[in-house]
């Protein structure tokens, strides 16, 4: 069965400016930068973020094949260790403005619209090192100031503003699993990262709020949503699913939207004598300063089941001695990446937002495979991504099931439009609608790429494609 989007449904691509631009002309370092320059051998095949797909250099190239593959708006970032020169004054560098504002002309020459995202991981990281990071209320203070440069570079250029990508990352990568840098385990430290980052975000609303005068800019933040399933409907099992959700979902939402925590978690996290440091200041902020839209990046779910040991037990404070992860059998998996494959919870995240959050207006902000070894499926110097064309169909079916039960969502953007670099995996899943051979940046559409193109331009998701020639043979 054909599926049919309307006509104002955006169809979007995601990325971030420290996994496209390269570090070319950086005024700092960011913890990634960081991290590789000091740990390179904690990098797939040692490749660090110095070049990404050369974004920085070749945007104008980069944009036209977007275009091409169907983009009509693209998600970027603004890296803070790109744009400002001093730090502690939020001083701009020229430089660095200069490079955002020709990027965002080329767009609007081109009609790509900019969804423009203020921070995809990308801690500078002396601020790191001099203030401990998102622990520090200073640090959150001074993306603010970072933030209120860019509204003030741009809101001529930008109407879509996000104020963060994935918190909930940031304070797993960070506190908990030791995948960001400086990799700690420390689930206070975790608890106050959270809190910082919300409030962070408010923070940054408000000042958008005080500048942005136009009534047709919006903000809003971008939340990786990871639906909660029990393994069973025991008690236990159920109760640890209800930590999850709330821990792992609405402890980003509720502030964002509702302007507030949730309480039952709070409760426990008081309780548990790990609750963050808050002053009653900063909770007025966040109660007045919610967003305008959601931006939802979903990639898989999360299973949980009770604790094998009990949460009692003599342990430092984490989150997980509240739940167990639980590989499903028979889970459909993408193995090179170690997620599960679960369209359905794109319709299930339509749903929360439709009745627990107000039917905010909301996006699919990132959603996409990463597969390893692509160049297995090159067949007449084009990629044969069919596994990608069926994951996106598989997923817009549930979002369109969804959207005509009345979810309020507005936009489908792929994660990604061109490969680009992946944090410690590099370069070793590519996610692109078009290739990019990393041997000498030459960059060009995969068969996703001409389908996506097909799609945006009717709003048709068909289960099989028209057939299309590849763009060697239309020019030959
Ligand atoms: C999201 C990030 C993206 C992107 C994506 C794919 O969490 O927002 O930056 O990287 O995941 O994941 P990965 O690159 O780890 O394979």
């Amino acid at each position: 069965m054909n599926i049919q989007f309307d006509a104002d449904f955006v169809w979007g691509a995601a990325t971030s400016g420290p996994q496209a631009e390269g570090t070319f002309h950086k005024k700092h370092e960011n913890i990634f930068d960081y991290h590789y320059h000091t740990r390179p051998q904690d990098f797939y095949h040692n490749v660090g973020p110095d070049v990404a797909s050369n974004f920085y250099n070749d945007y104008e190239n980069d944009l036209a094949l977007l275009k091409q593959a169907g983009v009509q708006a693209l998600r970027i970032s603004i890296q803070w260790t790109r744009l400002i020169d001093d730090l502690e004054a939020g001083t701009v560098d020229p430089v660095g403005a200069d490079y955002y504002r020709r990027v965002f002309k080329t767009m609007h020459q081109l009609g790509i619209t900019p969804y423009v995202n203020l921070h995809h991981f990308d801690l500078p990281v002396t601020l790191q090192h001099q203030y401990g990071g998102w622990q520090s209320k200073h640090v959150v203070d001074l993306y603010v100031k970072f933030a209120t440069r860019c509204f003030e570079l741009y809101s001529d250029q930008v109407t879509h503003w996000f104020t963060f990508n994935e918190p909930k990352v940031i304070v797993d990568g960070q506190y908990l699993y030791q995948f960001h840098y400086p990799n700690i385990v420390d689930g206070r430290m975790a608890v106050q990262a959270a809190y910082n980052l919300n409030l962070a975000s408010a923070k940054a609303v408000a000042a958008f709020r005080q500048i942005n005068r136009q009534p047709q800019g919006t903000i809003g933040t971008i939340v990786n949503l990871t639906p909660v399933y029990p393994a069973s409907q025991a008690p236990e099992d159920l109760a640890a699913a209800r930590f999850a959700e709330q821990w792992a979902n609405d402890l980003y939402l509720e502030p964002a939207i509702h302007g507030r925590f949730p309480e039952e978690l709070v409760a426990r996290l008081k309780q548990d004598g790990v609750l963050w440091e808050a002053t009653s200041d900063e909770l007025a902020v966040i109660a007045a300063n919610r967003i305008d839209v959601l931006g939802v990046n979903y990639y898989h779910p999360f299973r949980v089941q009770a604790p094998a040991v009990s949460p009692d037990s003599l342990q430092a404070w984490l989150p997980d001695i509240y739940f167990d992860n639980y590989d499903m059998p028979g889970r459909k998996m993408n193995l090179d990446k170690g997620w599960e494959i679960y369209p359905d919870a794109l319709y299930d995240i339509a749903m929360t937002i439709k009745r627990r959050y107000d039917n905010l207006p909301w996006f699919v902000a990132e959603n996409g495979i990463g597969v390893a070894n692509e160049e297995r499926f090159l067949k007449d110097g084009m990629v044969q991504d069919d596994y990608r064309i069926q994951f996106m169909t598989d997923h817009l079916r549930f979002l369109s099931q969804a959207i005509a039960e009345g979810a309020n969502c507005h936009g489908y953007f792929v994660w990604t439009g061109i490969d680009c670099w992946s944090w410690l995996n590099a370069y070793k899943n590519r996610y692109g609608l078009i290739r990019n051979d990393l041997r000498n940046q030459t960059k060009s559409l995969k068969k996703s790429g001409h389908w996506f193109s097909q799609v945006a331009a009717t709003g048709l998701v068909a289960p099989t494609l028209r057939p299309f020639e590849s763009e060697e043979k239309n020019h030959g």
